[in-house]
C-alpha cells in the first residue's frame, strides 16, 4: 500500500472438511497487542468513520460481508475493499478513514491497540490537516 501507517496483514486460513478457522495473537499476527474490541453492523447506507486518531493503531476485518475504506494521510488516498474474513487492514496513527457502502450482512470486526479514549480523536478535518502535515513532515 502507498500510505505511511497502512499495510493489509492475510491471516491464517486453516480449513479442513469441517470448514475455516482464522487465528489472530496479539503481537503475532498483528503489530500490537489488543486491548479492545469491538465491531460495527447492521449498518445502514450511511458513511461512518471521517475522524483520524493520535496514537490509536487498529486492525478492521470484515469477519463477514463487504465494506469500502477510504484511508488519507492528506495528501494521498486510497480505498481499500475488505470482504476476506482472513484479511485486515492495519490503520497506525494520524490516518483519516471513512467506512462506507456496507452490504447489509457486514460485519465489521476492529482490533484496537488501547482502550476507548474520545482524546485521540481528531474529528475535525482541517484540525487534521494541520496536525497530519506536521506529523508526516518530520
Ligand atoms: C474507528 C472506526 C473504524 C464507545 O463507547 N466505545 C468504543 O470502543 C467505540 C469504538 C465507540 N464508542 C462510542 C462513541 C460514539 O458515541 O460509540 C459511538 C459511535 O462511535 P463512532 O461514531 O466513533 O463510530 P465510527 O464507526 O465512526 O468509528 C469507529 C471507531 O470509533 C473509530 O475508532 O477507527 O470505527
Amino acid at each position: 500500500m502507498k500510505l505511511i501507517n497502512c499495510s493489509l496483514i492475510e491471516f491464517k486460513k486453516i480449513g479442513s472438511e469441517k470448514g475455516y478457522l482464522t487465528p489472530i495473537e496479539s503481537n503475532n499476527d498483528i503489530p500490537f497487542e489488543i486491548k479492545r474490541i469491538y465491531y460495527i453492523y447492521d449498518v445502514p447506507n450511511v458513511r461512518r468513520g471521517f475522524h483520524s486518531h493520535k496514537d490509536l493503531e487498529q486492525v478492521l476485518i470484515a469477519i463477514k460481508g463487504k465494506v469500502k475504506i477510504l484511508i488519507k494521510n492528506g495528501e494521498k488516498e486510497e480505498i481499500v475493499t475488505l470482504e476476506k474474513p482472513n484479511e485486515g487492514l492495519y490503520i497506525g496513527p494520524m490516518v483519516w478513514r471513512e467506512m462506507y457502502d456496507f452490504s447489509k450482512d457486514c460485519v465489521l470486526l476492529v482490533l484496537a491497540s488501547e482502550l476507548y479514549d474520545e482524546s485521540d480523536y481528531i474529528r475535525d478535518y482541517n484540525k487534521y490537516l494541520e496536525m497530519s502535515n506536521k506529523y508526516f513532515s518530520n
